[in-house]
């Protein structure tokens, strides 16, 4: 932890409420239940754990699971809804997103190539797709293979449309629509095959796929497929300098002028969450890319979401300054065909760019590395206790230099929220 715990020690501790269950890592983290008081002794200014203490324990303790007020607490969540479901469907309810979607090909080239090279097995199937937007992929099966039927399910006002061009062309025999949210639906029979597009930045981002898998415990049939069947989180260092020098070198001498004193709000203002709308050149991996986290559709729990762990191990192959990490990921889908080969959609940099881009997180200072040195660690996904669509990306990193003793490595940790 390369937080100062010293700080800010002198002020009287303040007692704050935990949300929801923390269970503190290593022996500098607090384990505490919803409901718990903690008192917080410091806040180390922009970092995301506290120090508190708990029966006398200290230790650290994720701020966001800790609110001041536990009565403003729940007049909070009682008056907004924890999912965003009025802001979140409403966005979809316009064709801003749709045709963000629908333009990108990889992505939707991806799924009707699944249907596609599937559509023999697809024949008097039934098939459920989730979030089916405008309606492409239910399309894509109604058009390339013969399933009995498909359930449209689409809980924004989009289905009005999606109804609309399923008779416009000529599917309203096989397609369905539903209007509803995925958890509400009622359908009179159980699926064959469930497929969504339910991925978001970072894959996780949305927790749509929390949707998907109530729908697969729900209403898919003891051995059915899901699509995508798999999905997996890439992790790599990187250089970032253009951006670098965009956000935080600017500051050194514009104009001839010193303007060093704002970096710290440089930093805190452009580095502190994350940026998604990030496009990486190969060149600026400093490794070969590694898996963190892999996702088994099958059997994948909703609880599992709450926090997911995963490490990375990398050798760097050049001398560069080392900016950050970025993530992206890949989906599979499964095929039904004997001897067939599985779809991929892959979203990193040696693939054709899609919608989702890639997500860099940046560090506080740029670390320079050697060719032969390693950068090994950790990364954690905890899902936001509150806000159901958000979640905190830690990161946790050493530089093992391979021209020095190896007890000399830098150490760092950083928490990013995203969004809340
Ligand atoms: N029930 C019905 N439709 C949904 C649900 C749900 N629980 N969740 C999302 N959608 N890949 N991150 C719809 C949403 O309205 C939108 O049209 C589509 O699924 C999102 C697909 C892309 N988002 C993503």
């Amino acid at each position: 932890m390369q937080t100062e715990k010293e700080d800010d020690e002198d002020a009287s501790p303040e007692e704050y409420v935990a949300l929801s269950n923390f269970t503190g890592s290593g022996n500098d983290q607090l384990t505490f239940s919803r409901g718990d008081r903690l008192l917080v002794h410091a806040k180390p200014s922009s970092e995301w754990w506290w120090w508190a203490e708990l029966d006398g324990v200290t230790g650290y303790a994720p701020a966001d699971y800790l609110r001041q007020d536990a009565a403003e607490e729940e007049e909070d969540t009682s008056l907004e809804d924890p999912w965003q479901d009025e802001e979140y469907f409403g966005s979809y309810g316009t064709l801003r997103l749709h045709l963000e979607m629908l333009s990108d090909k990889s992505r939707t080239e991806a799924y009707r190539q699944v249907i596609l090279s599937n559509s023999g097995s697809l024949q008097n199937k039934v098939v459920m797709d989730l979030g089916c937007g405008t309606g492409i992929i239910s399309l894509f099966c109604a058009q390339l293979a013969q399933p009995s039927v498909v359930y449209a399910v689409e809980a924004s006002s989009m289905a009005e449309h999606t109804r609309q061009l399923v008779k416009q062309n000529s599917c309203e025999d096989v397609v369905t629509v539903l209007q509803r949210r995925a958890e509400e639906i009622e359908l009179p029979e159980q699926v064959d095959v469930l497929v969504s597009e339910w991925m978001g930045n970072c894959l996780l981002f949305e927790f749509m796929v929390e949707s998907v898998l109530l729908a697969r415990d729900r209403w898919l049939r003891e051995g059915g497929v899901m699509w995508p069947s798999s999905a997996a989180l890439t992790l790599v260092p990187c250089q970032a300098d253009s951006y670098y020098a965009e956000k935080m070198a600017f500051w050194e001498r514009p104009y001839g002028l010193d303007f060093t004193p704002l970096q710290p709000l440089a930093q805190q203002e452009f580095f502190t969450k994350p940026k998604f709308s990030h496009l990486i050149e190969p060149g600026d991996c400093l490794a070969a890319p590694c898996d963190v986290i892999c996702l088994d559709m099958y059997t994948l729990q909703i609880k599992d979401l709450e926090e997911i762990k995963g490490q990375f191990h990398f050798y760097v192959e050049r001398s560069a300054v080392f900016h950050g990490f970025t993530a992206w990921f890949t989906v599979h889908f499964e095929s039904l065909e004997t001897g067939g080969a599985a779809v991929e959609l892959n979203t990193g940099p040696n693939s054709e760019p899609t919608h989702w881009k890639q997500t860099l997180f940046m560090l506080d200072r740029p670390v320079s590395v050697y060719a032969g040195d390693s950068i090994s660690g950790t990364i954690v996904l905890r899902r936001n206790p509150v806000w159901r669509r958000h979640m905190n990306v830690t990161l946790h990193w050493k530089v093992y230099c391979s021209t020095e003793d190896t007890d000399k490595c830098q150490v760092g940790t950083k928490t990013f929220p995203m969004w809340r």
